[in-house]
């Protein structure tokens, strides 16, 4: 007899609507108390929670309770005046994942020019390695997800001529599996979470004819588990994060019919928390803006019409990336 894969059971008595109302009071609640534990023990996630929870809020056409300059102003305040790369919180060192966020947020708000793009450009730039990958910072972990945050930066601020874009492709070939998956380096694991990274990379760089699209599809679709929700990789619980990172990278490949939608509606929406608001990994846990706005987000793909259509590789509302005059390809 085969194993039984593992999965949850979606209690009778989650959520089925979406609870609007509650997820714009968790997002302009969280951190706001910086005497709080979890504020001073998250500092290393700030930017990174900023654009999560300003991107959520876009999405539902809610405003942020904070104003719009002062958010401006932090993220110009985190911009490194000798690298040029931005932290995820002042005072700390740059990094790509924070300077990507930090863009990110700017673009959203038309504010680019607030900051020394010149200066981002350069720094990314600085990331790239000989064999066209990219290290996070200056101390040399190298990730796909560092080239696809590097691209995406330079995307947003119509630089890529800044970088060896011939040299960055081929590594991220390399990181591709014998099963047409992504991991983290050459040789690692597919993982949907780097799957989105290298579908992503290839989708802003026009390249994703390197990629058999069929069969990276099957395998993306078959992390759909009976509860409807969707997991990273088999054998492993499914999370709502993952809603995103394979839905995502489903719809960049024309292949986002190839998921139940309706089970899938149902386990998200049963991962909503009733009382705070925000949405956890799984039912029943506890909520974070991470898995607010890749809940949302993963709805949004699913045609929810409530919630602004976002763009599968920039994970940004596609009004703002049509504004920026961006073009990613997208499969039909
Ligand atoms: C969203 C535009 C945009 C950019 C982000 C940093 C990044 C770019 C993407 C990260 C993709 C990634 C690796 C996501 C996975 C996150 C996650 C849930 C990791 C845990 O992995 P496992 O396999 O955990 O250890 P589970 O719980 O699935 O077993
Ligand atoms: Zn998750």
């Amino acid at each position: 007899m085969a194993k039984l894969m593992k999965d949850i059971e979606v209690p009778s008595d989650a959520p089925k609507e979406i609870l609007f109302e509650k997820h714009v009071q968790f997002i302009n609640e969280y951190g706001k108390d910086e005497d709080n534990f979890e504020y001073g023990m998250t500092d290393y996630l700030r930017l990174s929670g900023m654009y999560w929870g300003l991107t959520a809020l876009e999405l539902i056409n809610a405003q942020p309770s904070q104003c719009k300059d002062n958010i401006i102003d932090y993220v110009k305040k985190c911009q490194d005046t000798n690298s040029g790369g931005i932290s995820a919180c002042t005072g700390h060192d740059p990094h790509i994942l924070h300077t990507l966020c930090g863009i990110q947020i700017l673009a959203m708000y038309d504010r680019v020019d607030a900051i020394d793009v010149e200066g981002v450009v350069k720094y990314v730039k600085s990331l790239q390695q000989p064999d066209g990958s990219f290290s996070g910072d200056k101390w040399g972990e190298i990730d796909l997800r560092f080239s696809f945050c590097s691209v995406m930066t330079l995307s947003l601020l119509n630089r890529l001529d800044a970088i060896d874009l011939e040299k960055a492709i081929e590594y991220v070939e390399k990181c591709k599996n014998f099963d047409e998956g992504f991991g983290s380096r050459p040789q690692s694991e597919s993982h949907a979470g780097l799957i989105f990274c290298g579908v992503g990379f290839l989708s802003l760089v026009n390249r994703l004819d390197i990629i058999n699209r069929d069969s990276l599809a099957w395998w993306l679709c078959e992390r759909q588990l009976p509860s409807g929700g969707l997991c990273g990789r088999p054998e492993k619980l499914p999370d709502v994060c993952y809603s995103w990172w394979v839905l995502s990278s489903l719809a960049m490949l024309g292949r986002l019919h190839w998921v139940d939608g309706d089970s899938l509606k149902t386990f998200i929406l049963a991962c909503q928390d009733a009382e705070i608001g925000g949405f956890t990994d799984r039912p029943g846990n506890v909520p974070d803006p991470f898995h607010t706005i890749f809940g949302l987000a993963a709805l949004s793909l699913l045609g929810e019409k409530h919630i602004q259509q976002v763009n599968p590789t920039y994970c940004m509302p596609q009004s703002v990336i049509e504004r920026l005059g961006l073009k990613p390809q997208i499969l039909t």
